[in-house]
């Protein structure tokens, strides 16, 4: 066979990419990160796992999980989803009986607390430990927004070993937050781009008060990632605080009884637009009869959007939101509150 020597150079380039690809790379893991380094190098452009963000918190003491959650909270309900038979269900039961199983996990079937109510209806827990550094906090465009539209946005996740979650991009494609308490968990990332199609996505409602688009993909990142995709790993322990940029999807695995914090934040440089537009999108599919103000206009692609710029961009989206939008946010806030009387009530009881 004749073989060029230009067709030689390519099939060695692919193989040079694929082996580059295949490794995972290592998200930077960086001591006491300012908030303006994090904001110049990596937000909106790569995860980084912040470690020593919580030094002097409570929280992160030895006793603290035991006396502040396990002991107050332990005959309360939590959600979990349990996996068993090659399927997912989500369940609930006491944090007690939950907790007396989590060594039991196999890789067959495990249990996996993601409980988005938990920490809402004990918002004390949340000033102890919150879930992100409050000089973050503070850079979070849905702060400009009524609260009728703030979505949940601290997530109770407490799993043994092989308890995991779905491959995901979080909702609003927003800067994503992790944070370990106890134990450790490893977390695989792929960055947003043309590989979508090799995740087996699922595209449904976020369930959020207001509506946006959530994707989810069947693809396992610890079971035979899929080929040709970039992926990026990290390994995190007590007190690492995993920040996720905008639009890329991640998956965790829990490495033994590990307790972490998510959250979430909408920041100038990372994903102000593009929660904008999965807003746009639901609403356009779901409800193309919906009336609009004036939304504002996308800005131009790879620019680094000033705060000043993205605030204004966000109020505008705000303002322009059809009335439709902000009855649903109402019903929905309506409903919330009914399931946290009733956790309230199922609580007196069992006491
Ligand atoms: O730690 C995990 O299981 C991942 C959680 C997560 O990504 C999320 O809640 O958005």
């Amino acid at each position: 066979m004749d073989v060029k020597p230009d067709h030689c150079l390519r099939i060695l380039f692919r193989l040079l990419q694929d082996s580059l690809w295949l490794r995972p790379r290592s998200v930077p893991t960086i001591d006491n990160l300012t908030l303006a380094a994090y904001q110049e190098q990596y937000e909106g452009q790569l995860p980084v796992v912040w470690r020593g963000a919580y030094q002097n918190l409570s929280c992160l003491e030895d006793g603290w999980i035991e006396k502040a959650v396990m002991k107050p909270f332990g005959k309360e309900r939590v959600v979990f989803v349990g996996f068993g038979k090659g399927e997912e269900r989500v369940m609930s039961a006491k944090l007690e009986t939950f907790l007396s199983h989590i060594n039991k996990n196999t890789q067959e079937a495990w249990s996996y607390i993601q409980d988005d109510h938990f920490l809402r209806r004990h918002p004390e827990l949340m000033w102890e430990c919150p879930p992100m550094p409050a000089e973050l906090q503070k850079e979070d465009l849905f702060a400009l927004a009524p609260a009728r539209f703030a979505p949940q946005n601290a997530t109770l996740l407490w799993g043994g070993r092989f308890s995991r979650s779905r491959l995901h991009v979080d909702n609003y494609n927003w800067t994503g937050t992790n944070l370990v308490l106890r134990g450790e968990k490893f977390v695989r990332l792929i960055p947003p781009g043309g590989h979508d199609h090799h995740l087996k996505v699922t595209i449904r409602s976020c369930g959020s008060a207001l509506e946006c688009v959530n994707y989810e993909a069947a693809a396992d990142l610890f079971e035979g990632a899929p080929q040709g995709v970039p992926i990026w790993e990290a390994k995190l322990t007590s007190g690492d605080l995993l920040l996720i940029p905008s639009g890329w999807w991640h998956q965790a695995v829990n490495l033994g009884n590990t307790l972490a914090l998510a959250s979430g934040l909408i920041t100038p440089q990372s994903g102000s637009w593009s929660a904008v537009a999965e807003v746009v999108k639901y609403h356009h599919k779901v409800h193309p009869n919906w009336t609009w103000g004036r939304l504002p206009s996308p800005p131009a692609p790879k620019t680094k959007l000033p705060k000043d710029e993205a605030t204004r961009i966000f109020r505008r989206f705000i303002n322009s939101l059809p009335d439709g939008a902000v009855k649903a946010a109402e019903k929905w806030h309506a409903e919330a509150r009914k399931l946290r009387r009733s956790h309230r009530r199922s609580r007196k009881v069992e006491l």
